[in-house]
């Protein structure tokens, strides 16, 4: 940018009365904000955080557990909230987490939105969700999506609670001012296909001829653990690990190849036994959910060093240099918008080792 000079005092007395002037009319001079307006690389006001499950969180869960049903609280979910972005129920600035209770008996009724949402199960097992009129059971590791304006409803038939990870779009969806919601009549769905109707329709590698995708999410709406580590394990028996990533998946929309919903992208990471990182930084702020790793596991994100363990959540915002290391083998399940980001043609990432 150019350099100018100063103005004199009374150059800037005269600017002044006329930038008055032009706030009692709602108009501003760009030449006064035009550099914090457009930045030369990203400057996040979201921070580093970590979540820690088993030291703070679990014991807050089940008080709300004692405190609130699911069927009172529509959602028994504690919210959370980027500690740079308060009072905005963000978690990154498009981007909306939350860790969901479903106690024994719970029933969370059903309701449809515009927000895409994502769960990636962190305790418990078998307690349900249905996707207009589906059931899947879940389990520990599962990612299943809720796309945008299906019918959905949990429920908990099992004798333990359920803890899951809720990822929703609710500040995009804000940003745009586009949000629409609805109850549903029955707090319950009907089941109209049998559990696991999707995965056999869609997840063979196969589809119904002349089918013909009604929405831009997967129609995969349970990606089991069980198969996401296998992948990640045949990578790691063959491959040599990415110096930034370790061994890393996206998760894919079958009907697309693209993410698995148009505004959230979901990963799963192994970092093998004694793996150090290269650093790494993206336009993507993006939520991570520690799967394994019962040795020293940290992440060190903008100089923060974060240690983690099983089922914490940490947020690496935009723009943000990160490292990971492990001890043990470690398994990191992540989520952002580089979704959106891709389609907008603003994604970008560096790495360290370029
Ligand atoms: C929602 O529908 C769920 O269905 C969870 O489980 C969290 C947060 C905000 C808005 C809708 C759910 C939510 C939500």
């Amino acid at each position: 940018m150019a350099q100018v000079p100063e103005p004199a005092d009374d150059v800037k007395a005269v600017r002044q009365k006329f930038y008055d002037r032009l706030a009692r009319l709602d108009m501003a001079p760009l030449w006064e904000s035009l550099h914090a307006l457009v930045l030369k690389q990203p400057a996040s006001p979201a921070r580093p955080f970590i979540w820690r499950y088993q030291d703070q969180v679990r014991d807050l869960l089940m008080e709300a557990g004692q405190l609130i049903t699911a069927r009172e609280a529509e959602r028994r979910v504690l919210i959370l909230e980027n500690p740079g972005l308060k009072g905005t129920s963000s978690i990154t600035r498009s981007l909306y987490a939350g860790l969901q209770l479903v106690m024994p008996g719970d029933v969370a009724p059903a309701h449809r939105h515009a927000q895409n949402a994502l769960r990636f199960i962190v305790e418990g097992e078998n307690a349900y969700t249905a996707v207009n009129g589906e059931r899947t059971l879940m389990r520990p590791g599962d990612l299943v999506l809720t796309p945008s304006w299906h019918w959905h409803d949990h429920g908990n038939d099992t004798d333990q609670p359920m803890v899951w990870l809720d990822g929703l779009d609710i500040p995009t969806v804000a940003f745009f001012d586009a949000s629409f919601a609805e109850a549903g009549n029955d707090e319950t769905q009907a089941q109209v296909r049998p559990i696991g109707d999707s995965d056999r329709r869609f997840g063979n590698n196969l589809a119904p001829v002349d089918w013909k995708p009604a929405t831009q999410s997967s129609p995969i709406f349970n990606y089991p653990y069980e198969r996401t580590r296998e992948t990640l394990e045949t990578m790691a028996q063959a491959d040599a690990p990415d110096a930034c990533h370790g061994h890393k998946l996206r998760y894919v929309n079958p009907a697309s190849g693209g993410h698995v919903t148009p505004t959230m992208a979901a990963f799963m990471q192994l970092l093998p036994s004694g793996f150090a990182s290269a650093a790494y930084r993206s336009t993507d702020g993006t939520v991570f959910s520690v799967v394994e790793g019962e040795g020293e596991g940290e992440s060190v994100i903008g100089g923060e060093r974060f240690r983690w363990k099983p089922k914490d959540v940490f947020v690496v915002p935009s723009w943000t240099e990160v490292t990971h290391r492990a001890d043990t083998d470690a398994v990191l399940f992540s989520f952002s918008d580089r979704s959106v980001q891709e389609k907008l043609g603003l994604w970008r990432e560096r790495r360290a080792d370029a």
